[in-house]
């Protein structure tokens, strides 16, 4: 269980804004390990394929037109409940509602400018790491290992 991952990727406004070192700080100081990252810029096909769960929104188009709007960086964070975690660690999904001290909750103000994305599910993780990471991520073990589990 200590090996559950998930895919959390920083959306363009937030590497133009600068946060892309603060929210991997936040990451790596609560104990997670870095597995996989890389700056990309996506093209179209390859946002509407990420979240093709959400074709039928009516703010589809306007998500994926901001997703491909610069570069974004695709990491994976391996840990323990890396999944839930991760998505506490990011906030509610509307800023306006996202807790002061959650990622969305001290950066951002819009839902549509949200700056971060995290799996929802460990199923969910999978499939968006085997999307962005399709020849697999780095298979390492931090010597902080225990440290952090008994
Ligand atoms: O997983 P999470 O990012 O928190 O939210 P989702 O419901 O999966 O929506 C993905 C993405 O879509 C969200 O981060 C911002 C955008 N969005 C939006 O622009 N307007 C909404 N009303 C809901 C979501
Ligand atoms: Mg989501």
């Amino acid at each position: 269980a200590n090996s559950e991952v998930t895919f959390i990727m920083i959306k363009p406004d937030g590497v133009q804004r600068g946060l892309i070192g603060d929210i991997i700080c936040r990451f790596e100081k609560k104990g997670f390990f870095l597995k996989a990252m890389k700056m990309v810029q996506v093209e179209r096909a390859f946002a509407e394929k990420h979240y093709s769960d959400l074709s039928s929104k009516p703010f589809f188009g306007s998500l994926v037109e901001y997703i491909v709007s610069g570069p974004v960086v695709a990491m994976v964070w391996q840990g323990k409940g890396a999944v839930a975690t991760g998505r506490k660690i990011i906030g509610a999904t509307n800023p306006a509602a996202s807790e002061p001290g959650t990622i969305r909750g001290d950066y951002c103000i819009e839902v549509s400018r949200n700056i971060i994305h995290g799996s929802d599910a460990v199923e969910s993780a999978q499939k968006e790491i085997a999307l962005w990471f399709p020849d697999g991520i780095v298979d390492w073990r931090s010597a902080n290992h225990s440290w952090i589990y008994e």
